[in-house]
């Protein structure tokens, strides 16, 4: 890559709206949306990749799949996404060595601006996953989903403690309807790009 490309870390538990709301971010602002969750699912989904038995094991227990993996896929799909100067990665990183793997691989070409998290209650984030209409996620099983609350409590809100630390976290209460979402997601996008 040339120039160095912003990066915009989205990071909340299972359910928490991250998918819903870049989506919307990246309409509004035209910027790159990346789900390394949606990577790693197309990854099993083909025939030809040799990473899907590993990447299916850690999605069906909730787990993370190691920085290695995930990095060299993000970066080939923020390659293939053309001429985006800023993307939201939604979903990552989601413990501290997946953090650390991503500075590692892609620090000297990304410019990190902040990490947009995404607040939501427990209860709200389990009932968004299994109200899900026509999901194909084979992991939105009420156990899979206790498991991934488990992990991203454990392991996930570190990252997300580190970077409060660093006063790089702007956080966003995703209980509220998804218009209160979204008019609060732009009022700190447009004080922060
Ligand atoms: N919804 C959203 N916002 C709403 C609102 N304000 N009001 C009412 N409804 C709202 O939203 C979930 C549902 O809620 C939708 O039906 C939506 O319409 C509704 P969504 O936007 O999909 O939430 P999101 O946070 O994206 O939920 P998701 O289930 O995708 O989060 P996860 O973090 O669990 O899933 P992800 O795909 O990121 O990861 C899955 C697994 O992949 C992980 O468990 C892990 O095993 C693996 N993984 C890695 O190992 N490494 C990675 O880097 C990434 C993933
Ligand atoms: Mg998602």
């Amino acid at each position: 890559m040339n120039t160095k490309k912003r990066i915009i870390f989205v990071l909340g538990g299972p359910g928490s709206g991250k998918g819903t709301v870049c989506d919307y971010l990246s309409r509004e602002y035209k910027i790159g949306h990346l789900s390394a969750g949606v990577l790693l699912r197309k990854e099993i989904s083909n025939p030809r990749s040799h990473l899907g038995k590993l990447i299916r094991e850690h999605i069906v227990n909730g787990t993370i799949v190691p920085a290695t993996v995930t990095c060299a896929l993000l970066r080939k799909a923020m390659e293939a996404a053309g001429d985006f100067e800023t993307f939201l990665l939604d979903g990552f990183p989601r413990n501290k060595e997946n953090m650390d793997g991503w500075f590692k691989e892609m620090g000297q070409e990304t410019e990190l601006l902040f990490i947009l998290f995404l607040k939501a209650s427990e209860d709200v984030l389990m009932k968004r996953c299994l109200s899900r209409k026509s999901s194909d996620r084979s992991d939105d099983d009420v156990e899979i989903i206790k498991k991934r609350l488990r992990t991203f409590y454990d392991e996930t809100m570190d990252v997300i403690s580190h970077f409060m630390s660093q006063q790089m976290v702007r956080a966003l209460d995703t209980n509220k309807t998804k218009d209160e979402v979204f008019k609060k997601a732009r009022a700190i996008f447009d004080q922060s790009l």
